[in-house]
């Protein structure tokens, strides 16, 4: 399986700059391509998905940024699904988690029964109306259930992109009232670290992959880094304490590549200008370590 590399360095989905500098740091401080070497996995390194840096003030208070996450999610879902297409397997690297709305933009085109697994301190479920913040990242897998601003939701004509039924999020922790309702009126499969620390992660991604296996034609594994602990992942924009260990979340990525379901991913919230000696890219390149395949022995 060929791995294709989509670095994605947009961080205007978030209210704190810096989560573009992600895909740089996994890729030149963080060692990804000699991760992937070590592994022994084919990959390949796409041109990146970027916007001009200079910006206008905001204007918007419930959509912030709007016009510029449109265009970059509209170029990133045709990325990711001319490579679905070519037979890869599409890694992207965010970016804030905006950036989701194309990926899964473009993996829908070739997954009528998408199942996506949120790893997440957060669940990303706002709308405009229920948002705290205006930030676009918050609101980013409500977008693709369908709900929320019209042309994301709409974006490449796919209406909605995903099932509730095909998601699970886990790692949830700091959730808005307007989250909660919605999580729960839809029944969305949703492992807080509540539930974490009651079954073990163990349990929990068996779960989730039983959950999954049967109904989806393909999974899509969305990280974004905070849903790990700050004290090992400080370097993100919104961090939330009590979160995944290093060895809940890279044991949960390695049962997640025993399963074989997994069909794209990608890693999101690191924000290099947070963090120190670049300890959350280098946390982020591990994990992808453990999804795509490495073992302890
Ligand atoms: C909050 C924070 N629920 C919001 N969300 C974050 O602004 O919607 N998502 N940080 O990643
Ligand atoms: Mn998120
Ligand atoms: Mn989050
Ligand atoms: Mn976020």
């Amino acid at each position: 399986r060929n791995v294709a590399i989509v670095k994605v360095p947009f961080g205007q989905g978030a209210a704190i700059p810096g989560a573009e500098l992600g895909p740089a740091h996994l890729i030149h401080a963080a060692g990804l391509p000699e991760k992937l070497k070590e592994l022994g996995i084919a990959y390949q390194m796409t041109d990146e998905i970027s916007r001009p840096g200079a910006l206008p003030p905001i204007k918007a208070r419930n959509a912030k940024r709007l016009a510029e996450v449109l265009d970059v999610c509209g170029r990133l879902a045709d990325r990711v699904s001319e490579l679905v297409r070519q037979g890869a397997f599409p890694l992207v690297l965010g970016g804030d988690h905006s950036i989701s709305v194309g990926t899964v933009a473009g993996l829908a085109r070739h997954y009528e029964r998408l199942g996506v697994i949120w790893f997440d301190a957060h669940s990303d479920l706002n709308t405009e109306d229920t948002s705290p913040s205006g930030n676009l990242h918050g609101m980013a897998l409500g977008i693709s259930l369908g709900r929320g601003v019209p042309q994301l939701t709409g974006l490449k004509g796919i209406i909605p992109k995903l099932a509730p039924e095909h998601v699970a999020i886990v790692g949830a922790r700091s959730l808005d009232p307007g989250e909660k309702a919605y999580i729960r009126s839809l029944g969305i499969v949703c492992y807080t670290m509540h539930d974490i620390d009651r079954l073990g992660i163990v349990r929990v991604m068996e779960n989730v992959i039983s959950h999954l296996a049967k109904s989806t034609d393909g999974v899509h594994v969305s990280f974004d880094i905070d849903s790990i602990d700050p004290r090992e992942a400080p370097g993100t924009g919104t961090p939330v304490r009590g979160g995944l260990s290093y060895r809940e979340a890279n044991l949960a990525l390695e049962l997640l590549y025993q399963s074989e379901l997994v069909t794209s991913a990608e890693f999101v919230e690191v924000n290099p200008r947070l963090d120190s000696n670049d300890q959350t890219a280098k946390l982020a390149v591990e994990l992808i370590g453990s999804l795509l395949g490495e073992q302890i022995l």
